[in-house]
């Protein structure tokens, strides 16, 4: 793994990351392992985080750090074009503004050919079935990175119900404090658990 471009992350250095992946790509080093690199640097600040050593501050600079070298290597990790295979609607519940796994979830997911309509962080349960009239999407994906805010993915699984709309749509839920069992509890069709098996996922629904 490229320890460099992952302590830049950690590290919140958003000044240097994007000439640190640039180099790397340079170099001749994967995207995926560059992404990868990143991902780990995230995971140990937000280690850090949790032992009392960084502070919110340090979570901010970290995240714009991973979204600056996402920006170099977005263009490298997307595949060609293709037919858009079905329609997902994808955003981060009320009360919660982690937004770096969802878009990677639909990076990965418009890379794979599907039309993503991102409806962004903090989506109030009626800004979820209000996306799903307009839109009509074959899937709808929610994020929740806090144990407080998962606990609205129910809320909005019930409001598709009273809409009329939970046969219409299938559902999938991710983020770190959700699990296969609690998405099995709340009647969602299917939890995943990182970017890639989101495009598994959503596959095997359709
Ligand atoms: C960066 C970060 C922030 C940034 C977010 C910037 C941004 N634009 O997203 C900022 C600084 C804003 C932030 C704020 C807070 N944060 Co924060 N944050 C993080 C951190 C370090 C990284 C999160 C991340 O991006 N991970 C990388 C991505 C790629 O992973 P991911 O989100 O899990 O997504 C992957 C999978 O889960 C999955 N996935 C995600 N969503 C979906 C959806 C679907 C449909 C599917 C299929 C899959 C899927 O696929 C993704 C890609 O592989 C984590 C620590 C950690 N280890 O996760 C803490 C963390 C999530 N934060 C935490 C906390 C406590 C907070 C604050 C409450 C801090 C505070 N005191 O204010 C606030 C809350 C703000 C709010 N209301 O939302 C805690 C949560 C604890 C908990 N369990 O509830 C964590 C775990 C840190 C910790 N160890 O304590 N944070």
């Amino acid at each position: 793994m490229n320890q460099t471009i992952a302590t830049a992350v950690e590290e919140g250095n958003l000044y240097e990351i994007e000439d640190l992946v640039n180099g790397a790509l340079a170099k001749g080093e994967a995207p995926k392992e560059l992404l990868e690199a990143m991902m780990a640097g995230l995971k140990a600040c937000g280690d850090r985080f949790e032992k009392g050593e960084y502070f919110l501050p340090e979570l901010m600079g970290a995240g714009d750090a991973f979204k600056a070298g996402m920006g170099v290597l977005a263009p490298k990790l997307r595949a060609g074009d293709q037919v858009s295979q079905g329609k997902v609607v994808l955003g981060t519940v009320h009360g919660d503004v982690h937004d770096i796994g969802k878009n990677l979830v639909g990076f990965m997911l418009s890379s794979a050919g599907f039309t993503v309509v991102d409806i962004g962080v903090d989506v109030s349960t009626e800004g979820f079935v209000r996306a799903v009239q307009e839109h009509e999407p074959q899937v709808l994906g929610m994020s929740a990175l806090l144990t407080t805010t998962m606990l609205g993915m129910e809320g909005v699984i019930a409001a598709l119900k009273k809409e009329g709309l939970r046969d219409r749509v299938k559902v999938i839920i991710g983020g770190g404090p959700v699990s296969k069992k609690y998405a099995e509890d709340i009647g969602a069709d299917a939890y995943g658990n990182d970017a890639a098996q989101a495009v598994n996922l959503v596959k095997g629904l359709l």
